[in-house]
């Protein structure tokens, strides 16, 4: 007869062979599935959610760096390689996106071994059929672009790409510009390597399925088509904000993007509008491959809405020739060659020009006159949307599917 003392002694044994197969695994390269099955006994919460299936594929998606262990430096780059094949044997599919806390740059770097500085890379074993650049708008977003990074390299990486990021960086406090920064990244990547592909990237956007491939098609691509925050559908037919894709060719042909959106919301429909008025098109990879969840956050200190952009955007046709790639003027500040990006920081002025006079100082009298007239004014004092989006006459000209700027934040 077996004794309850003898059955926990068989329990113990039984757990101990398996930590000892897990521990095997983990030397094979299984490290993840072995983390993941050892937090599914701390955690029942998740436990409950297992089926066979112990990886994190279980929720949607699988591991961004599977696929991956294989690629080594050893392979280097031959005068003999091989074209990549036309669709990459790495690619797997939907992807599992979480933002764990506690992830630094340095892990980032750490699982991406074959990423040189600037945040380059070639794949190891063949030729790349595509050279793609991206580029990234940024200002006080450190924490997004590290999420950003952890997933999108191993993820272009999948696609067997030789890509460039460049994370552009708005310099001083003055209002953020988005469209602005692009045309900056445009020209400065450019600069660098012939790259025929450049996505324009958003830092807080990680794609969900790496069969969403970084190339350019024939007219400009809208990539970001099923976001979480839409419900992951597209908000309206003429949308094109987020992640986009261009190649230099169309870029030059709607003279990039618009210079002079300050603050949130507009240049995206711009863009979308210019891309039409220079004989283009937009093109989307469907819904099920271009989902992408938004990291959440609030509007940011220093972006807040744009009040001109109804009146901005009813006047594009008349402006795109004049105000895009052909005016972008601008000053660099630094470009860094970090191990995960190239990081240029640039000024790229106010509205009244690179180097804005400073303000004039007024006499105190004359000051204190206005801060009084001020106060007394406090109680008519309008939002700053109120007036010019919501009157109808100043939307006359804005085509009807074209509503994003009505869109909450
Ligand atoms: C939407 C669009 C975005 C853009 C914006 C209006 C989505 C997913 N994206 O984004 O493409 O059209 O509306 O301008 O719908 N940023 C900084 N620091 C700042 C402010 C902005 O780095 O202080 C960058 C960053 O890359 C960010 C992007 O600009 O992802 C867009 O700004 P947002 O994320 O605040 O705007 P959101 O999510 O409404
Ligand atoms: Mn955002």
């Amino acid at each position: 007869m077996v004794s309850i003392h003898s059955k926990w002694r068989y329990l113990f044994m039984f757990l101990g062979i398996q930590l000892v197969v897990m521990a095997l695994l983990s030397r094979e390269g299984y490290q993840k599935r072995v983390s993941y099955f050892i937090r599914i006994f701390r955690k029942p919460d998740i436990a409950g959610v297992s089926g066979r299936n112990h990886t994190p594929a279980s929720f949607g998606g699988s591991d961004v760096y599977a696929n991956l262990s294989h690629l080594s430096k050893a392979h280097s780059h031959g005068n003999e390689m091989p074209y990549c094949p036309k669709t990459s044997p790495l690619i797997g599919g939907p992807i599992h996106v979480s933002f764990p806390s506690g992830l630094t740059l340095a892990e980032v770097q750490r699982k991406n071994p074959l990423v040189v500085r600037g945040g380059r890379y070639r794949p190891p074993d063949c030729e790349a059929k595509h050279r793609t650049a991206i580029i990234i708008p940024h200002r006080h977003r450190e924490h997004h672009l590290k999420f950003l990074l952890y997933y999108l390299h191993p993820f272009l990486q999948r696609q067997q790409l030789h890509y460039g990021i460049y994370v552009i960086h708005q310099a001083g406090n003055y209002t953020f510009n988005r469209a602005k920064l692009m045309n900056v990244g445009f020209r400065e990547a450019m600069k660098e390597e012939d790259w025929d592909c450049l996505f324009f990237h958003d830092v807080d956007l990680i794609p969900e399925d790496d069969r969403n491939t970084y190339v350019c098609d024939s007219n400009p691509k809208h990539a970001a088509i099923a976001m979480d925050k839409f419900g992951y559908k597209l908000p309206y037919k003429m949308y094109f904000g987020g992640v986009s894709a261009l190649t230099p060719l169309h870029y030059l042909k709607m003279n990039g993007f618009p210079n002079n959106y300050w603050g949130w919301g507009g240049e995206d429909d711009d863009i979308g509008v210019r891309v039409s008025l220079a004989g283009m098109f937009i093109t989307r990879p469907t819904l099920k491959v271009g989902r992408y969840k938004m990291i959440k956050h609030k509007l940011d200190k220093g972006n807040g809405v744009n009040p001109k952009r109804f009146n901005m955007l009813a006047k594009t046709r008349s402006t795109w020739k004049l105000d895009g790639m052909n005016t972008a003027d601008y000053e660099t500040i630094s470009r860094q060659y970090l191990p995960l990006y190239t990081n240029i920081t640039v000024n790229i002025g106010t509205e009244a020009g690179l180097h804005p006079p400073p303000p004039t100082p007024q006499p105190p009298a004359k000051a204190a006159a206005k801060a009084a007239a001020k106060a007394a004014a406090k109680p008519a004092v309008k939002a700053p949307t109120e007036g010019l989006e919501k009157s109808p006459s100043k939307l006359k000209e804005v085509p009807s599917e074209k509503l994003s700027t009505l869109r909450d934040h």
